[in-house]
């Protein structure tokens, strides 16, 4: 594992150099400089699973096969696709969600020389996914699927990224309006598409795999997805910032997150009188008493109860899966999250 990810870090300078060095534009010292600190800061720090997943899941559809040398790079090369895709949205969700740190450092806009500097990095990252496909994928048979795959996923993600964030007009308005299936749907499009179902499809077209015959594989990657950002939702109100990097933003920000729906679900007419009074306001008293109120309707252990009945759930799905290989792709990916503190 640890050899692994050091391969996959290996493959990141690779196309970190090949992107500085790319014939299309007319570098000069400080936009190669401003380019390689803007990828580093943002691009490799993350826990990396969506990348590494790639890898793993095509290990697992190759049956036990040793990878070859150019399978190693071609995989990690996809993971790091993902991985790219997932510091564009990251550096503009914090804008949008108004964050402070992620993955333990200030979030990039939030550097003094970089302010909205950081929407064109944004783009500029989008941008480098095309580019490293071309590098290494363009005389591939499943070349226009992967370009065709990540168009797809990353239009479900704005998508559901549209709905998170206009959800909240809606909520200012009438709380009640945050429901499991208004949570259900965000969350769907905006996380786990691309979190989940994309890694594995990249796995797929790279074995030769029509996408088309493995819906009810995408279906289990969405329930897992789904399940990924409760934890996330979870997480913003009770994990360590120490431990998840960021600081939660969801109570000041009025999210739709699965924890004010499942206290607007128990609680008495008392209390929701005091979500409606405390709920997306940025002052630390109020959010604290939305946190007292989460801790008084003991959410930890609503959402201990809803995350071993999610597994449960998902293992008995994923077992029913005629294919063994695709059993050991889903249940690899579903133990890296499985009661995960980060
Ligand atoms: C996670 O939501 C969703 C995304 C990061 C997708 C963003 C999509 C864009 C098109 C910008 P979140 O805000 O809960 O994530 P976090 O808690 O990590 O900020
Ligand atoms: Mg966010
Ligand atoms: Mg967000
Ligand atoms: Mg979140």
């Amino acid at each position: 594992m640890a050899d692994l990810k050091s391969t996959f870090l290996n493959v990141y300078s690779v196309l970190k150099k090949e992107l500085l060095e790319d014939p299309a534009f007319e570098w000069s010292p400080d936009s190669r400089d401003w380019v390689e600190r803007m990828l580093d800061y943002n691009v490799p720090g993350g826990k990396l699973n969506r990348g590494l997943s790639v890898i793993d899941s095509y290990k697992y559809l190759k049956e036990g096969k040793e990878l070859t040398e150019d399978e190693i790079f071609l995989t990690s090369a996809l993971g790091w696709c993902i991985e790219w895709l997932q510091a564009y949205f990251l550096v503009l969700d914090d804008i949008m969600d108004s964050s402070h740190t992620r993955r333990g450092q200030p979030c990039w806009f939030r550097l003094p020389k970089v302010g909205l500097i950081a929407t064109n990095d944004g783009v500029l990252l989008r941008n480098h996914i095309p580019r490293i496909l071309k590098n290494h994928f363009r005389d591939k048979t499943y070349y226009v699927d992967l370009l065709d795959l990540f168009n797809e996923v990353e239009f479900q993600t704005a998508s559901g990224q549209m709905i998170d964030l206009i959800t909240t007009l809606e909520g200012e308005k009438d709380l009640s309006k945050y429901t499991l299936s208004l949570h259900r749907r965000i969350v769907q499009y905006k996380t786990a598409y691309y979190s989940f179902y994309l890694p594995v499809a990249c796995a797929l077209l790279m074995a030769g795999e029509n996408l088309d015959k493995h819906v009810d594989v995408k279906n289990i990657l969405v329930e897992m997805g789904t399940y990924f950002q409760v934890q996330d939702d979870y997480l913003d109100c009770f994990g360590a910032p120490e431990t998840i990097g960021k600081i939660g933003t969801d109570i000041e920000d009025f999210k739709c997150s699965w924890l004010v729906v499942k206290a607007l679900e128990i609680c008495n007419e008392e209390q929701k009188k005091l979500l409606h009074e405390n709920y997306g306001k940025a002052d630390p008293a109020n959010v604290a008493k939305v946190k007292a109120l989460y801790h008084e309707l003991n959410l930890k252990g609503v959402f201990a109860d809803y995350e071993s009945k999610s597994y449960e759930k998902l293992i008995s799905s994923i077992e029913a899966h005629p294919s063994k290989a695709v059993q050991a792709v889903l249940k690899s990916f579903l133990a890296k999250i499985y009661k995960r503190q980060k």
